[in-house]
């Protein structure tokens, strides 16, 4: 007790006499991001580049504490509300700090320089604000060049714009941020890294039994002996909760739960349905003293969802903060101040995994034979509109749009999806198994592009 006291005193008085500049301690900064315009109804991505000039991105070299908030706004003032979910839906933000030193290796998104971001399980845009400002006093996310400049930024913006007009709004970050030394941390995505070429996403098929669940699971190796700080589970699709494993040390680490928008929450009563609600939250973690994971150790992650319906476009990966720390031992006791950071008050229990995601566009045309040849994708159109095919038939598409599309299944009896964010070249092959009527949709333009594909 004694010692700790000293040792306390001693950093206090070493602390004072070498105490930086006032500017130095960690400050809530507030950045926009340039201005960014949106269609109507169009499930755009916005990759913007944010200048490392105090406006956009920290003009000084230091660390990211903490993200405080990632809100749409429609206006640069600081206490503007964000805007309404049901007029703009935030699918997800993600930022990138592509040159910054001290990036780990071994995370889904390595070499990007992934700092930090939310989806749609943060309604609020505030994935971070319960970390305790003791945590932010030991760690950050290091956020310098080589060269000893503040590196620029980049977002990653998928956004929905349900005003029926274009409209043009900005994104809102607030930092916590220092120039004082912090242990650097480091942002690492922990899920099946063969799936990054349709943005981590998969589909889950469907036509289970009531009941039925489907997995996706994969295992990851660490890349250097540390502590696991901060753990969040980005799990939805009629998900049922996201596990974390220690397979090496036999242990489970997190089982986090899917929080489902109770029946008056906007995710449940916005018109039009475009696609199911995401969760209102993910079992998310952080822990100041960590848990001790080894160079070597095999982590296993599982996501279950519903296998009853289909469910597009799902997810199930853990964005994680790791501190390096060579002194952790193998399978080293589990730290007793784990929290949980982003549980909301009020969740539904009984989620709606039936729900049928209505195909809204009416396709075009007569039926016509699927006779073997591509089908075309363009801008924005299904051609045909009507097709009929054969089970085991193999069904091609061919993108030939200047923008962005997908095939993608609102409802049938089986899902699939191609790239989900779109595509404007190449082809997209399916080869149906189950006899049905699958509706057809672009889901970057889920109101206006529809196609329906009978199977006999
Ligand atoms: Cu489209």
């Amino acid at each position: 007790m004694k010692r700790t006291l000293l040792v306390g005193l001693v950093a206090l008085f070493a602390c004072a006499l070498t105490a930086p500049a006032a500017s130095a301690k960690e400050r809530l900064l507030t950045f926009y991001s340039p201005k960014i315009h949106s269609l109507p109804y169009v499930h755009d991505t916005h990759n913007v580049t944010l200048e490392a000039d105090g406006k956009q991105a920290p003009k000084e070299p230091g660390y990211i504490t903490g993200f405080a908030e990632q809100a749409l706004v429609d206006s640069k003032d600081p206490d503007a509300k964000p805007l309404p979910i049901a007029k703009m839906m935030v699918h997800h933000f993600l930022y990138w700090a592509r040159d910054r030193v001290d990036e780990a290796p071994g995370g889904c998104w390595r070499g990007a320089g992934f700092i930090g971001g939310r989806g749609e399980e943060h309604p609020l845009g505030r994935p971070q604000a319960k970390t305790s400002p003791a945590f932010r006093k030991r760690y950050g996310i290091r956020n310098e060049t080589s060269t000893g400049d503040a590196p620029q930024w980049r977002l990653t913006a998928m956004v929905m714009n349900h005003y029926k007009r274009p409209k043009d709004f900005y994104v809102r970050t607030k930092v916590w941020y220092t120039t004082e030394k912090r242990t650097s941390v480091q942002p690492m995505v922990i899920g099946d890294c063969a799936q990054l070429a349709n943005g981590m996403s998969y589909d889950v098929p469907g036509g289970g039994k009531k009941g039925s669940n489907f997995v996706n699971k994969n295992d990851w190796v660490a890349p250097m002996t540390g502590r696991l700080l901060m753990a969040s589970s980005h799990n939805h699709g009629g998900a049922k909760y996201q596990a974390l494993s220690s397979l090496t040390c036999k242990r489970r680490l997190f089982k986090a739960p899917v929080y489902n928008a109770p029946e008056k929450h906007v995710y449940r009563t916005i018109r039009p349905i475009l696609h199911e609600p995401g969760p209102i939250g993910n079992g998310a973690y952080a822990t100041a003293k960590g848990i001790p994971v080894v160079k070597g150790e095999v982590l296993r992650r599982v996501a279950v969802h519903d296998n009853h319906n289909l469910h597009v476009a799902s997810m199930g990966f853990w964005a994680t903060w790791f501190v390096k720390d060579d002194s952790v031992k193998k399978c080293g006791k589990l730290p007793n101040d784990i929290t949980e950071i982003n549980k909301p008050k009020r969740y539904d229990k009984t989620p709606d995994y039936d729900l049928v995601v209505p195909q809204l566009a009416k396709p075009q045309g007569a039926f016509s034979a699927f006779d073997g040849g591509e089908l075309t994708v363009g801008d924005d159109f299904f051609r045909p509109g009507r097709i009929t095919a054969k089970v085991g038939q193999a069904v091609t598409w061919r993108f030939s749009g200047q923008k962005p599309h997908s095939v993608t299944v609102a409802n049938g009896p089986r899902g699939f999806s191609s790239v989900y964010w779109g595509q404007t070249g190449g082809t997209y092959t399916v080869t149906p198994k189950v006899k049905g009527t699958y509706k057809l949709v672009c889901l970057v333009h889920p109101t206006s592009m529809a196609e329906t594909l009978v199977v006999k």
